[in-house]
């Protein structure tokens, strides 16, 4: 899936994952980049990125998904990504009402600090813990929909709508895009089909990016 340095890209879209410790945003990106599950919980240090090229529909589309620390100690830090981000994915885990109820606060935060084109979207992960779950499906689409914001339900660990998630996020940030840049064009060039964002990026590995500033 990864792309060649020269290869034709049509978005570069940042995507921030968000959310209180062990929730599994690291997982998340680790399954969806990699394919791969870890069960041994290692804590994010500030910031990490992983890249990812895919295809949505006939776009090819570049994902920068910047993985934050959900500790309290690295707010200041993670929020300065907030504000770059075509989207942020708040995370919490459907076994921890506690993740649950700081959703709200995670979502404040991120309306406060992003762009107001910015998508953002609700994820309960561990869907795979039914047994131990504190959180209901309808309870979250609920939260979900009072914030007038898309609610997905995901495993990293099972490997279970990750790949979803992030094809519909995606699309959002598409559309977000295109209406966007039709209310800041001239009436003459609302049919352009030029949709580049940026420079297509080279690097396609995992880099830890605690010192990164790219904002
Ligand atoms: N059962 C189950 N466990 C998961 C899932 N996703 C993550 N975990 C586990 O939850 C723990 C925390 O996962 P992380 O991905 O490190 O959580 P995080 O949100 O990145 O945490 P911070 O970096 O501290 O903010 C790890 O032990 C993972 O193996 C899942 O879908 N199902
Ligand atoms: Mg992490």
């Amino acid at each position: 899936m990864e792309s060649s340095s020269n290869e034709h890209i049509d978005y570069v879209f940042k995507v921030v994952l968000i959310g209180d410790c062990g929730v599994g945003k690291s997982s998340l990106l680790l399954r969806y980049s990699d394919d791969f599950f870890q069960e041994s919980y290692l804590c994010t240090i500030g910031v990490d990125l992983r890249i990812r090229t895919i295809s949505v529909d006939d776009k090819r589309v570049k994902l920068q998904m910047w993985d934050t620390a959900g500790q309290e100690r690295f707010k200041t830090l993670c929020g300065h990504y907030y504000r770059g981000a075509e989207a942020i994915i708040i995370v919490f885990d459907v076994t921890s009402e506690n993740s649950f109820s700081n959703v709200l606060r995670w979502y404040e935060e991120a309306r406060q600090l992003s762009r107001q084109d910015t998508v953002l979207v609700l994820l309960g992960n561990k869907s795979d813990m039914a047994d131990s779950r504190a959180v209901s499906t309808e309870r979250a689409q609920s939260l979900a929909a009072s914030l007038n914001i898309a609610y997905f339900e995901s495993s990293a660990k099972l490997c279970d709508n990750v790949k979803e998630t992030f094809t519909a996020t995606t699309r959002k940030m598409m559309e977000a895009y295109q209406k966007h840049h039709r209310a800041h064009l001239p009436d003459d060039l609302t049919n352009s089909k030029s949709l580049h964002m940026s420079q297509p990026i080279k690097s396609s590995t995992s880099l830890n990016c605690f010192d990164c500033s790219i904002m």
